[in-house]
């Protein structure tokens, strides 16, 4: 079995404890971390939700995966830093009010920071004040994330509330997660809008490089 799959099924199976000696091996084989990232890590989380939707899967096994992929990032995230050059770009992400979802919001964030942009990740169910606070302090990034379709509109918020404090110009609003679409996106004002986290690394690089 290759590294891909060991670490693929690591997460899949939520094998907390072996994950972390699995993703140093790799990295001592030789293994980039970002391609474990991308053609492992990922795929996984990928996996884990389809065998939710599938009911295949319940909530315990789910947070068991989560609490993998969160272990399996903690020991590839000091090679995808260290790995890339610093960009002086400032993104403060979090997931919008009314919702508390944040695997998929922490790995954009974990794929960003070992893309070189200076992180504030700044949690979740947070209201539109939140992120103007983060304009206000020199964000220069705005990343919105939604999991809920009763959540999506807390993205419109937060667009108008910087809109009215009369620093929309100062920043840019990137958009993200499952129910959202580019077209949703378009619709409340945002600039940008990714599908995933490699799509919010390849986005900003355009923007910033
Ligand atoms: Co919730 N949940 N959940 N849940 N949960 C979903 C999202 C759901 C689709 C499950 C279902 O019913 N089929 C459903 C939403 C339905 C809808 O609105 N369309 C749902 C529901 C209904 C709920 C509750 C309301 C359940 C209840 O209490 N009755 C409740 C809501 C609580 C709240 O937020 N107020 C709830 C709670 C929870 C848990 C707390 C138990 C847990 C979250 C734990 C956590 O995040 N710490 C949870 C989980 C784990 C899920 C599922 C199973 C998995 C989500 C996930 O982590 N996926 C999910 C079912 C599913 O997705 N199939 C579900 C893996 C992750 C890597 O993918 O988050 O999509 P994802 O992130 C991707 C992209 O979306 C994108 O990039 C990421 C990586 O590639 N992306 C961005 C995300 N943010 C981005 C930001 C960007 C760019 C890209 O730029 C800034």
């Amino acid at each position: 079995m290759d590294w891909m799959q060991k670490i693929s099924e690591g997460i899949v199976k939520g094998k907390k404890k072996e994950i972390t000696p699995i993703a140093a091996d790799a990295i001592k084989d030789g293994v980039s971390a970002s391609a474990l990232v991308d053609e492992a890590v990922i795929p996984a989380m990928n996996t884990v939700s389809e065998l939710w939707r599938n009911q295949e899967y319940y909530l315990p096994e789910v947070m068991r995966s989560a609490a993998t992929m969160q272990a399996a990032m903690d020991a590839l995230k000091p090679y995808l830093v260290s790995g890339e050059h610093g960009k002086d770009v400032r993104v403060s992400i979090g997931t919008v009010q009314g919702d508390i979802h944040d695997i998929g919001k922490n790995l954009v964030a974990i794929m960003l920071e070992g893309a070189g942009y200076r992180i504030e990740n700044l949690g979740v169910d947070l209201p539109p004040e939140r992120f103007l606070k983060a304009v206000r302090d020199g964000a220069e990034v705005i990343g919105l994330s939604s999991l809920l379709t009763t959540s999506m509109d807390g993205m419109r918020n937060v667009i108008e509330c910087i809109e009215e404090s009369g620093l929309r110009d100062q920043v840019k609003i990137l958009v993200g997660g499952a129910p959202v679409t580019e077209a949703f996106a378009r619709k409340v004002g945002a600039d940008y809008y990714a599908d995933n986290a490699a799509d919010a690394v390849e986005i900003l690089n355009k923007l910033f490089d």
